[in-house]
């Protein structure tokens, strides 16, 4: 059997009923088999693949906290630290009443090749908690925070574990966790958390970076093709922030957004998505409602209930901004079938390994996540050596950073692709840059 099969399956016999890591195993694994032909006895003797599907710990921790009737409840946090090799842990934190441990480790191995790809010094890590956000007040979730971070203080820090927002955490979360950080530790360390709001740290243009990074990196692959981005259609999924920006950023460069997405269906708007409407987003985000049914009654354009966008609608391009998993192999037949030709992905691992494999085989043009939304995390690093140099950046200089990023993470796609031989496979050319800089540092370092 060949060395990745057997980790695989190794990996399969010692996670059970871990569905979302595995199916991210499987997909980067898989897609390293040229690296790994090359230098299979190397990569044999470090266990670099054993190593790198084996978080070096996963934090479970109990989250007690009283809501506003005075009733208390009990959810459960999490903290997975992936890989280390090039930098301190660093990922986001999701709030979702479907986080589990199988979603952090997913998210934590991606991160993991994502923060590589940056070429910033930032190692693997994801955590988050069962806690559902919507529809609780501020003081709630003030107390949830409060009662997260008497856990989780005692493993992070600014050269070991740096968390972020993800999903249901964003500024007001990050605040109340920077917040009860420094009244545990009595120290003014922020460059413990990304993501802070202005006033105590934090870095512009982080609310704008997922959306605007994605949308630069594919601004490359189109150079690549040799389209462009104005007169293009697209269709996003989810009105949150990542959502948010991207939709500002395709606008500004020309293009037409369609579609947004919500947990109660999707919004069809003809006319675009564009100027004061993208405004609004953020005010149907602030309300707590989650419903982006909301837009169509604001602006008179049609609304699907409990339907995606995909395969519903034609465009050129699909950007699934919401969740994992969202395009499944029914969706994936009905985009071949009406013509869709790019899939930007955004959001992290939105496509079942099927659908993908699908949608590969018939000649749509997928860029994978971790590269797509790795502007982010980018920010984030840009936040952290701000923090550390006591200074803040202008707007424009950390955009004109993001973008040479942006840049730099496909030149390195292309490059890696390059060196195998390859054609423009973007979702394996990704796996194997991330890879090489991870497996490079954990064999310089030893076993450890
Ligand atoms: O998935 C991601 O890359 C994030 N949620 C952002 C992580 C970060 O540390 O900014």
């Amino acid at each position: 059997m060949s060395y990745i099969s057997e980790v695989i399956e190794a990996t399969a016999l010692k996670n059970p009923g871990e569905p979302e890591f595995m199916q991210t195993v499987k997909e980067v694994l898989e897609s390293l088999a040229p690296a790994i032909e090359q230098n299979e006895a190397l990569y044999r003797k470090h266990c670099i693949l054993e190593r790198l599907v084996e978080p070096d710990r996963q934090i479970i921790f109990r989250v007690p906290w009283t809501d506003d009737k005075g009733v208390n409840h009990v959810n459960r946090g999490f903290r997975v630290q992936f890989n280390n090799a090039i930098g301190p842990y660093k990922g986001g934190l999701r709030f979702q009443p479907n986080v589990n441990l199988s979603v952090m480790k997913f998210l934590g191995f991606e991160q993991t090749f994502k923060n590589s790809l940056t070429s910033l010094p930032m190692g693997g890590g994801k955590g988050g908690s069962d806690f559902d956000p919507a529809g609780k007040s501020d003081s709630e979730v003030m107390r949830f925070c409060y009662s997260f971070m008497n856990e989780l203080y005692r493993h992070i820090g600014a050269d070991t574990d740096v968390p972020a927002g993800d999903m249901g955490v964003g500024a007001r979360e990050i605040g109340y966790l920077f917040g009860a950080y420094k009244k545990i530790k009595g120290n003014y360390e922020n460059g413990v958390l990304t993501g802070k709001g202005l006033s105590f740290g934090g870095s512009l243009i982080r609310p704008e970076a997922t959306g605007f990074g994605a949308t630069y990196f594919f601004n490359e692959v189109l150079a690549h093709q040799g389209e462009t981005i104005k007169g293009k259609t697209f269709c996003l999924s989810g009105f949150g922030n990542v959502a948010w920006g991207a939709a500002l950023k395709i606008t500004q460069l020309g293009g037409k957004v369609l579609t947004l997405s919500g947990p109660d269906g999707f919004i069809l708007d003809e006319d675009g998505v564009s100027g004061e409407k993208i405004d609004y987003m953020l005010e149907m985000r602030a309300s707590g409602r989650n419903k982006v049914q909301d837009y169509a009654d604001k602006y008179g354009c049609k609304f699907f209930a409990g339907k995606k966008p995909w395969g519903n609608v034609k465009a050129d391009v699909y950007m699934p901004c919401a969740m994992q998993n969202e395009i499944r192999i029914e969706d994936a037949k009905e985009m071949v079938k009406i013509g869709v030709k790019y899939l930007n992905e955004v959001s992290n691992m939105p496509t079942t390994n099927e659908a993908l494999a699908y949608l590969q085989a018939n000649g749509v043009l997928v860029a994978p996540s971790k590269a797509v939304n790795a502007g982010g995390v980018a920010v984030s690093g840009l936040e952290m050596s701000q923090n550390s140099e006591r200074l803040a950046w202008s707007a424009a200089e950390v955009d004109a950073k993001l973008q040479g990023i942006m840049k730099g993470i496909h030149k390195q796609i292309t490059d890696a692709l390059d060196a195998y031989g390859m054609d423009y496979n973007l979702v394996a050319g990704a796996n194997l840059a991330g890879f090489k800089k991870v497996a490079d540092a954990m064999i310089a370092q030893g076993l450890y």
